[in-house]
């Protein structure tokens, strides 16, 4: 085991950053987490874990950027109960692969279609911020959340298009993991490394009121019981009612 504490860089709602969490409450791992400011992970990532993205984590001076990166760092730190089926179990690669594509694609989709809400309804990020102690105060945070907003779009490359294009996949991916879910691979009592990378997402598009009920009922709804409750919430009507009546019947 290490013999420091490892520190966890996190923005609020992170999903990705909610998997680690996640694995370091299942391995019983004690941590100190930092909550940076969005954006702010761009100037101070670099300088304190070697990256520009969360989540990072430092571990007895180790830098370690990435949500699998750092998923395979604690299956070594503190192997039980592991994230992965053993080596030469023929399911290790699949979980691997469904991992990868819910950090490759999957991941993305809340982001933009979040973005897209929050350029409608800016006030609906600090419902987010839940118990982060973040750096300065609301009161403080409140009018620069417009323009927050808008450079989070821009980075997350949140166009209208683009988050509409997700809204139409999203039954399609919904699909695909409900049926890893009837094959055993996603689901199980504990989760696997794809089950934290992937229900992480899930629960964060089940705060957008607008995509609740693509998801809800579903049995890839249930992957959020291997995480504490999401704070959040983008009321239902901010999206566009029309980007909605192309996932009908989904
Ligand atoms: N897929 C990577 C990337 C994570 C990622 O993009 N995190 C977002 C927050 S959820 C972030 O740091 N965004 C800021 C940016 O891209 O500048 C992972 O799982 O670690």
């Amino acid at each position: 085991m290490a013999t420091r504490r490892p520190r966890l860089y996190t923005l609020p709602a992170s999903h990705p950053c909610a998997a680690v969490e996640a694995a370091l409450a299942l391995k019983s791992i004690d941590y100190d987490r930092v909550d940076l400011l969005p954006m702010s992970q761009v100037l101070i990532g670099p300088l304190r874990y070697g990256g520009a993205t969360v989540p990072g984590m430092r571990l007895n001076g180790e830098r370690l950027v990435g949500s699998r990166t750092i998923m395979r760092r604690l299956d070594a730190l503190a192997p039980e109960p592991p994230l992965l089926p053993p080596s030469g179990s023929p399911t290790r690669p699949q979980v691997l692969e469904a991992e990868r594509w819910g950090d490759e694609s999957f991941q993305s989709v809340p982001r933009r279609i979040i973005d897209a809400a929050f350029l409608r309804h800016p006030e609906a990020m600090l419902s987010y911020a839940g118990e982060a102690k973040l750096p300065l105060p609301i009161g403080v945070l409140r009018p620069t959340l417009p323009l927050t907003a808008r450079l989070m779009a821009f980075k997350n490359k949140a166009t209208d298009e683009a988050a509409r294009a997700d809204l139409a996949a999203l039954p399609g991916q919904l699909d695909r993991i409900d049926a890893w879910i009837a094959e055993g691979l996603l689901g199980g009592e504990l989760p696997n490394a794809a089950d934290l990378q992937i229900g992480s997402t899930i629960r964060l598009l089940l705060t957008i009121g607008d995509v609740r009920p693509l998801i809800a009922g579903r049995p890839a709804a249930e992957l959020i019981r291997y995480f504490p409750a999401q704070p959040g919430e983008v009321p239902a009507g901010v999206l566009p009612a029309e980007w909605l009546a192309s996932t009908a019947g989904g």
